[in-house]
C-alpha cells in the first residue's frame, strides 16, 4: 500500500550515519528497511537489532549488519509499526504476534519512531483486539483469568488450523474490549496476570509518529 510505503520511507530522514537501530516488523517498516538498505549500499554505516525472525531475514538478505540485542545497552533509534496510534501516541501492537520482543527493543531505545498508515490513527484505542502473548501451559486458564480481569473477550490466535506459535515459543490471545479508556492501568494489570507475559500497549513509549497518507503525504505527530 503507497501510504504505508511513503511513511516507511519517511523515517530514514531521522538515521543518521554511526547509529545504533532498532528494526520493527511489519508491512510497513519493511519499505524502510528496504530503503535503508539501499543507504547502506551507498555507504551509511548503521547497526541494527531486530525485533523478530521475519524481520532478521530480510535484514539479512538485504546486507544489513545485525547484532544481537545482548551486544549493547541501548538503541540510538527504534522504527516500528503499530495496528492502532491515539493522539498522546499510546499504541496498540502484536498484530504480527511480534510485541514482546518489539517491547524489548523499544524499552532500551532513546527513540521510538512509529510509522503507520492513516487508518492506524485512532482518537481511543481499543477496536483492534489487544494481542497479549501468553504461555502455553495452562492456556485456557490464563484466558479465563483474562476475561475476569477485564470485559473483554479472548480469542486464541491460530494459523494455517493450528495455534499461532510466537518467536518465543507462547501463544496469543487476540482480546477484544469495547475501548481502552485508561490503558496505562490496564497496561500495568494484564501483566500481573500469571501466564501473561506481555501484552501490546505500548504506554508512553513512542516519541514520534508518522503518518502516511491516502493523497501522498506524511504528517508527523
Ligand atoms: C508490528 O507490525 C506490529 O506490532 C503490528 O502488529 C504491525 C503493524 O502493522 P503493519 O504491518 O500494518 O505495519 O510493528
Amino acid at each position: 500500500m503507497e501510504s504505508k510505503r511513503i511513511a516507511g520511507e519517511k523515517a530514514l530522514e531521522y538515521v543518521q550515519d554511526g547509529m545504533t537501530l532498532g528494526l520493527g516488523t511489519g508491512s510497513t517498516v519493511y519499505w524502510t528497511i528496504v530503503k535503508l538498505a539501499e543507504r547502506v549500499k551507498e555507504g551509511l554505516r548503521v547497526r541494527c537489532v531486530s525485533t523478530s525472525n521475519d524481520t532478521e531475514r530480510l535484514a539479512a538478505s538485504l546486507g544489513i549488519t545485525l547484532i544481537g540485542i545482548d551486544r549493547i545497552d541501548e538503541l540510538d533509534l527504534t522504527i516500528d509499526g503499530a495496528d492502532e496510534a491515539d493522539p498522546a501516541l499510546n499504541l496498540i501492537k502484536g498484530g504480527g504476534g511480534a510485541l514482546l520482543r518489539e517491547k524489548m527493543v523499544a524499552s532500551i531505545s532513546k527513540r521510538l519512531i512509529i510509522v503507520a498508515d492513516e487508518t492506524k490513527y485512532v482518537d481511543e484505542l481499543g477496536k483492534f483486539p489487544l494481542p497479549v502473548e501468553i504461555v502455553t501451559f495452562g492456556w485456557e486458564t490464563t484466558m479465563r483469568q483474562l476475561s475476569k480481569a477485564y470485559p473483554c473477550t479472548p480469542v486464541l490466535r491460530m494459523k494455517d488450523n493450528v495455534p499461532f506459535v510466537t518467536d518465543n515459543g507462547h501463544y496469543i490471545a487476540d482480546c477484544r474490549f469495547t475501548a481502552i479508556p485508561g490503558p496505562e492501568r490496564i497496561h500495568s494489570e494484564l501483566n500481573t496476570i500469571p501466564g501473561v507475559v506481555e501484552n501490546g500497549l505500548f504506554v508512553h513509549m513512542a516519541d514520534t509518529l508518522i503518518i502516511g497518507r491516502s493523497d501522498g503525504r506524511t504528517e508527523i505527530r
